[in-house]
């Protein structure tokens, strides 16, 4: 008996297609500029955690770049919802796409009509790797600074991603797992794709947005679980000599999850990885992420 494989079903502008199946336009903006807007949301347990709050992060990135998507945020939530439900995926990532359309062979955004909607489901195994969270990865700081918040800024989450792509290819080139990037001013941003976090003195610090960072979802949730479990949280620039020198450090994200940081730039961070403080927000993580309280239950 020969067994089946099925292929995830994508969805693109209200219909399903198989992966192999599913294509867009080569005159798509989104492939010819980066014009375009995307979020990555995880299921846990057949929940779609935090679901409302990435497709509304999705409409603030797309009105930012002033592409109008061509439904409510209910209907995008609806089908997300109905493309887990399709794929049977109880746990899964989604990569929600929005690009500006099919335009012509130059800029003007004004040539691209209909913006065009799609919705992948697939596994996804923590990106920095699943070991990462017992033994933390390394890191470097990058030569190339986060985008400024006068220019391409990552508070948008588009489809220009050249700027976090350079900075993990030096962190590749360094043999190391992924990069910091410093912002235009040389405080610490963001890792390529997680936001980042450091402890003193039992303090939680984390860049402002004003460094130019994606407001993280997972960052989001790891400051409201610190306050409840009492540790206090500060949102304030970090030097990189800060950084070095703090006794716990750790990337959060949806791809990464909660990664502890064991080293950047050669130097050792803290005593133990997971840091004490790291490993308390890392169990409440797990507690809380397959609770329908904190998304939309899918299956
Ligand atoms: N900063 C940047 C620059 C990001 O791209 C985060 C922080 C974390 O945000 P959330 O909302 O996920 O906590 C991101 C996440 C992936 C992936 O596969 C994730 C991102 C971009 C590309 C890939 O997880 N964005």
């Amino acid at each position: 008996m020969s067994t089946v494989v099925q292929e995830p079903l994508v969805y693109i502008d209200g219909e399903f297609y198989a992966k192999s199946a599913a294509k867009i336009s080569v005159f798509d903006h989104g492939f010819l500029y980066g014009d375009g807007v995307f979020e990555g949301i995880r299921v846990y347990d057949g929940v779609v955690f935090k679901l409302r709050e990435h497709v509304e992060r999705l409409y603030r990135s797309a009105k930012a770049i002033r592409l109008d998507i061509p439904m409510t945020v209910e209907d995008m939530i609806d089908s997300v919802v109905k493309t887990v439900r399709v794929n049977g995926s109880r746990d899964a990532y989604i990569r929600l796409v929005v690009t500006r359309g099919v335009g012509d062979l130059g800029l003007d955004p004004r040539k691209c009509s209909t913006p065009s909607v799609i919705i992948i489901v697939e596994r996804l195994e923590p990106i920095l790797g699943a070991k990462a969270r017992e033994s933390g990865v390394k890191l470097i700081i990058s030569s190339t600074r986060r985008d400024p918040v006068y220019a391409t800024s990552h508070e948008i989450k588009s489809l220009n991603y050249l700027n976090s792509i350079l900075a993990k290819l030096e962190a590749i080139a360094a043999g190391a797992d992924d990069a910091i990037m410093l912002d235009s001013r040389g405080f610490v941003s963001e890792a390529t794709a997680a936001n980042i976090f450091a402890v003193w003195d039992g303090t939680l610090f984390t860049p402002p947005v004003a460094a130019g960072i994606l407001p993280g979802i997972t960052r989001a949730v790891v400051m409201e679980i610190a306050r409840k479990i009492g540790i206090p949280v500060q949102e304030r620039d970090i030097t990189p000599t800060e950084l070095l020198t703090s006794s716990e450090v750790f990337l959060t994200g949806t791809g990464a999850e909660i990664v502890p940081v064991a080293m950047i730039s050669g130097v050792k961070i803290g005593k133990t990885v997971p840091g004490p403080i790291t490993k308390k927000i890392i169990d409440e993580f797990d507690r809380i992420k397959s609770d329908p309280a904190n998304g939309v239950k899918a299956l």
